[in-house]
This record gives C-alpha cells, structure tokens and sequence, in this order.
C-alpha cells in the first residue's frame, strides 16, 4: 500500500474536528486514505470504504503566493441562494434532509442523443483530479480552494455535441421541499442557470468538481456536480446541477436575465471594469482576518496567460 502523507492543506477538516454532517456513502469513499492514519478520528470510516487519494494536477498547485483557504471556511461561508441569502445557514439548511445520492444528469439540446447518466457511474468512470484554483466572488471576496474533479471538456467529448452546438446551459435542481430559497426569494427566475461559450466550455480550466480537499463535495458547495470557471466571477460557477444543454444561441441565465446592467453573461473576472455598485480592483482574501489589507484582483483572476486569447478582438467593457 502506498502511504501519502497529506500536505496540510489537503487535511479535511474531519481529521482535525469529527463531524456528522457528511454521513453519505460518497462522502466517505473519498477520504484521502486517511483511515491509516487517523483510524480513530474518522468516524465511520470502514478500511473497504477507503479509496486512493485524488491525485494533485502538478499543473494546477497553489497559485504562487496563494495558500488555500482553510476548509471550514471553504464550507461554512457559501453562496446558495436555493437554501438561503445569508452566507453561513447553507451549511446547515443543505444538511436537513435534502438528498444529493443518488442523482441523475440529464444531457440534451443540440446533441446526437440525449443522455441521462447517473452521477455515481459518471464519476467511476472519469479519472478524477485535484486541483488548486484561485476562485473570486464577484462581491469582492476570495478564496483558493482545491477542487476534486474532472475537465468539462471530458463530458462534452462524451456527450457529443453537433456542429450547430456554439454554447452550453446548466441548471440547477429545483426542488421546493428540499430547499426554501425558492419560495422566500420568489422574484428570481428559478432554477438558477447558467451559460458558457462552447470554447469556453472546453478550454482546459473549465472543470466539473464532485469534491474538495479530498472529499465528496458538501451539499453547500453544490454537491453532487458543480461547475467551476477559474476565471469568471463566482456566480458561473453553477452548483448541484441537473442539466446540461447544448444551445446555438447564448443562452439566458439567472442572474444575466434578472440584471443585465450588473451580471453579465461573460463575467470575466476584470479589475478595470467596476461593478455598478462597488469596485473589483480589489478584495478581501476570506480566512486572512478581518484587519487584512485587501489584495488586488487580477486580470481574468490570475489566468489571463491561459484564456486572454479567448476573447481576442471583443470590447471587454462591452462584454464584461
Ligand atoms: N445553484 C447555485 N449555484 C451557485 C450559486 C447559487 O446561489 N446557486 N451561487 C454562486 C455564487 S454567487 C458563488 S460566489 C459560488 C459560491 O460557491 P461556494 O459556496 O462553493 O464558495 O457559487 C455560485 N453557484
Ligand atoms: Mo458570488
């Protein structure tokens, strides 16, 4: 057997603090192996559950000059608007009762043929990955959280598109029994919604995670199969996500629809482009206390080598 020791950063929080939050199958097979290590501390964890650790993308460590934001701020301070506004009750309001496993994806739109794949055989059947991204709310917050997962790009290979395919659109469950975000915020367009620009989609950051140091995602970070774009504002990102449809035209999304003017649907992370409300030339590196200078953000949140040319030739501040 081989023995990894885990760099702290890779430490979930269960082997620190004992928790009975994450009870679910999924949640325990991927522990990180770290049953040999803390038989104790990891309550439930049987040795057959244990599989072998995601393995770091040596492409995709800590961004220089980064450290990964501490777990329990990874999962304690959320953005889930299906379970609540407030930024600490989707931790606690996503753990009563709503069910994440099993769960199907359904694949449709301008496809060969449509798909409905259940997420446990999907993720067996992807290689899953680790890797560390820098990720930036577009409310002036930051956060370097690694991701467990997979490349977008592999699913779009798998669910084969047409030629007349130029985007995609995700959606979100809606399940008004087990969230009550949908009825106290009425005047949104549920489900939540969102868009990518199919090069986008396949550029080799776009990533699909189904964990997080280590672990199967909690349901407050969108389990079981989140959307994650490095270099867009947070709110691209879509969480627990039902639907994958490929689209000719740019799709409509959520918070695009609602306010045009504020959200728009390319969301590139842009110091030189001011929300309507607030700067983003800076912002504040969740974790690093309440007293931290903030930092300033960068250009397509530190990817701009990777993905400027994607963009060529369009007026950013027109397509913000
Ligand atoms: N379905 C859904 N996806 C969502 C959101 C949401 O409210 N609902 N919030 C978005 C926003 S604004 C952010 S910043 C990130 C937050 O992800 P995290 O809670 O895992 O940090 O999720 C994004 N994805
Ligand atoms: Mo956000």
């Amino acid at each position: 057997m081989q023995v990894k020791i885990p760099e702290d950063w890779e430490l979930p929080e269960s082997a620190v603090t004992p928790e009975g939050g994450y009870r679910s199958r999924r949640s325990i097979v991927k522990a990180l192996g770290l049953a040999a290590a803390f038989p104790v501390l990891v309550p439930g964890l049987s040795q057959a559950a244990v599989k072998a650790p995601t393995k770091l993308n040596k492409k995709y460590p800590p961004p220089k000059g980064t450290k990964p934001t501490h777990f329990k701020y990874v999962t304690g301070y959320n953005n889930f608007y299906e379970f609540s506004m407030d930024k600490f009750e989707p931790r606690i309001l996503a753990n009563r009762g709503w069910k994440t496993d099993p769960w199907t994806l359904e694949i449709g739109g301008l496809v060969e043929k449509p798909l409905k794949l259940d997420l446990e055989q999907l993720v067996k059947e992807m290689a899953l990955e680790q890797r560390v991204y820098r990720f930036r709310c577009v409310e002036a917050w930051s956060m370097v959280i690694p991701w467990d997962g997979f490349p977008l790009a592999k699913l779009i290979k798998k669910a084969k598109p047409t030629a007349k395919a130029k985007y995609l659109k995700f959606t979100t469950f809606m399940d008004k029994k087990a969230a009550p975000g949908f009825d106290r915020y009425d005047y949104y367009d549920w489900p939540y919604t969102e868009g990518l620009r199919m090069d986008e989609a396949n550029h080799e950051l776009s990533f699909l995670a189904t964990g997080l140091y280590g672990r199967t995602l909690p349901n407050q970070n969108g389990a079981p199969l989140r959307l994650v774009v490095p270099w867009k504002y947070g709110f691209k990102s879509i969480k627990s996500i039902v639907r994958i449809d490929f689209t000719e035209k740019q799709p409509g999304t959520l918070w695009h629809d609602a306010m045009p003017k504020e959200y728009g649907f390319y969301a590139n992370v842009n110091p030189a482009v001011a929300h309507l409300r607030w700067t983003q030339a800076r912002e504040r590196v969740i974790g690093a206390g309440a007293l931290a200078d903030r930092i300033p953000t960068l250009a397509f949140n530190g990817y701009e080598k990777e993905v400027a040319h994607l963009y060529e030739g369009m007026d950013l501040k027109k397509h913000f």
